[in-house]
């Protein structure tokens, strides 16, 4: 999509240090780190959040997620764990409307999700 941040990461006009492709996602590292660890998982196809999905699209939200476990492995998080956030709509204060999960690693976090 024109004007999409992540949908231009995606086709590689955006440079991005992309950890993980495969064929429903990519993932990259954030560019404003909020953990060690911050790396954004977004699904190929441009859906503005996880409220735009259709029922036969289920196959991209399993993918999504199944990609996050081999991420979490590949990085070496399984050990000590890692927390998913996904912001959608504006007192999440997502800031780009293209569907994108957080994974965040590399300390404790606390027991309160905000
Ligand atoms: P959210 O606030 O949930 O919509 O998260 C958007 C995230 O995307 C935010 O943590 C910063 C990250 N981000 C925005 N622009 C870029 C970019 O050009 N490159 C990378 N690597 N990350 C970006």
């Amino acid at each position: 999509m024109d004007n999409c941040i992540f949908c231009k990461i995606i086709e590689g006009i955006i440079p991005s240090t992309k950890v993980y492709e495969d064929e429903y996602c990519v993932a990259f590292r954030d560019i404003n780190p909020q953990m060690p660890v911050h790396i954004v998982v977004t699904s190929k196809k441009h859906v503005p959040s996880v409220l735009g999905f259709t029922e036969d699209e289920k196959d991209i939200l399993g993918g999504i997620q199944l990609a996050i476990a081999k991420i979490a492995r590949q990085e070496g998080l399984v050990e000590n764990g890692f927390r998913v956030v996904n912001n959608c709509g504006r007192d999440a204060c997502q800031s780009v409307p293209h569907i994108h999960y957080h994974i965040l690693a590399g300390g404790n976090m606390g027991e309160r999700i905000v």
